[in-house]
């Protein structure tokens, strides 16, 4: 008995330290050639006020809503003050640094603290996993008053 629950406990172990590694890869969707993410305003380098419209760019691809799989579209992402892009081959976060723009949108309003930010923009597919090659905007730095 104690034999069976000391081995029920490892394997639980094991599980938790598997999970704790890597969730399995999606498989990433490709981009077209060409295809770029643009952030139409603000500008790099703007001084702007604590609320501040964000507006989203792309060429070479098509906006479509989370869950629509059509070729070479996606759903935008806009990264705050995110410093390093997620991950590829796994469902970009969901929290106040990831947002995710999973209706097809293509603007939003932000309301940021005072202070240097920064935002750049990915794509995501259906599934919300980045394109392979990874379809981003430069990373831009706003200033807000
Ligand atoms: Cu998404």
């Amino acid at each position: 008995m104690t034999r069976t629950l000391f081995a029920l406990a490892l394997t639980g172990l094991a599980a938790a330290a598997m999970a704790a590694t890597a969730a399995p890869a999606l498989p990433a969707t490709a981009a077209p050639a060409g295809a770029k993410a643009y952030i139409i305003s603000p500008a790099d380098g703007a001084t702007v006020g604590q609320e501040v419209t964000v507006r989203f760019g792309l060429k070479g691809m098509g906006v479509a809503p989370a869950g629509v799989t059509k070729e070479h579209t996606g759903h935008h992402h806009l990264l705050i003050d995110v410093k390093e892009l997620p991950v590829a081959g796994q469902p970009i976060p969901a929290d106040a640094q990831h947002v995710h723009f999973g209706g097809g949108q293509t603007q939003t309003t932000l309301k940021l603290a005072p202070g240097t930010h920064t935002l750049q923009l990915e794509l995501g597919d259906a599934n919300h996993v980045p394109f392979e090659p990874a379809v981003v905007s430069k990373k831009i730095t706003i200033h807000v008053k």
